[in-house]
């Protein structure tokens, strides 16, 4: 058998070939001009709720303290690396010393200050965003189940519901600039109800009733997903958004009403279905 001598320059011919074709590649699948706006805005999307911008400053703050902490940390353990690093082998080592109490009470006060102040900026914002008002301009009682999701419009006395195959999506629709309260509840397990453009996602439990109340903002189409890994197809449990003027809004709410999706689906109008799907009784007796 003939062994082939690869020359040094071929190999690095072929390294440079390598990393040219993934250059280009790199460049191929290219960053859009979103994603740069994402990562600038630490790769949150554009808020599209009255609320949103709450959670972005949080965030913001979050990241620009970490930022400083992080900093400070790396810099001072450089600092000491280099300044008191040994100069020669047979140099003295450093005074060993057991304890040092100032030293000990600094690293168990900041951490401590750190914690309290994320604490109450959390806290603050938190009870902000989870209050709900008596009398918001529109409910959605929104049922997550495995694997997807049924949007009640409580005004309209109308619903819609997904199924778990992709092309069958559910649309919740949302008119611009009115209050929403979502109501969450799960007949199965425990899902989160998120639409990432609104900064804001919530559990979906069983047996419990979760709310809360945003106001969109920004006409135009968002992604929803289950954001709480809920089973075997989770990731099937997909939605769209559609924030829509008002005529559009009470235009769909017909259509709903015309294909005789009238009343609520409900928790145990979701009945399990074999190992893996649960089966929507969509249409009941006497509501078609
Ligand atoms: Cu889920």
């Amino acid at each position: 058998m003939a062994t082939v001598r690869t020359s040094r320059s071929a190999r690095w011919r072929r390294w440079g070939a390598a990393a040219g074709a993934s250059a280009v590649l790199l460049l191929a699948s290219g960053c859009s001009q979103q994603d740069v706006q994402e990562a600038l805005s630490f790769n949150h999307p554009d808020p599209a709720t009255e609320q949103a911008p709450v959670i972005a400053h949080l965030w913001y703050g979050a990241w620009v303290a970490a930022t400083f902490v992080g900093v400070l940390t790396a810099g001072l353990i450089l600092y000491a690396a280099f300044r008191y690093r040994r100069k020669s082998p047979d140099a003295p080592a450093p005074k060993q010393l057991r304890y040092n109490i100032p030293l000990e009470l600094m690293y168990t006060v900041v951490p401590l200050v750190m914690i309290l102040g994320m604490f109450y900026f959390t806290a603050r914002d938190q009870h902000d965003l989870t209050r709900v008002s008596a009398t918001p301009d529109n409910t959605v009682s929104v049922v997550g189940f495995r694997w997807s999701w049924a949007f009640n419009y409580t005004e309209d006395g109308v619903y819609d519901v997904g199924t778990a195959e992709v092309e069958d999506i559910p649309t919740l629709y949302l008119p611009v600039n009115e209050s929403v309260v979502f109501e969450l509840e799960s007949p199965d397990v425990i899902h989160s109800f998120w639409i990432p453009a609104f900064l804001m996602k919530m559990d979906v439990f069983p047996d419990r009733l979760n709310k809360f109340e945003v106001t969109p903002n920004k006409v135009g189409e968002y992604a929803g997903r289950c954001a709480e890994l809920c089973g075997v197809d989770h990731a099937r449990m997909l939605f769209r958004v559609k924030v829509v003027e008002r005529a559009e809004y009470d235009r769909h709410m017909a259509e709903l009403r015309e294909k005789g999706q009238v009343g609520e689906i409900t928790t145990d109008r979701i009945s399990r279905d074999g190992e893996r799907y649960w089966e929507i009784d969509r249409y009941p007796e006497g509501e078609l």
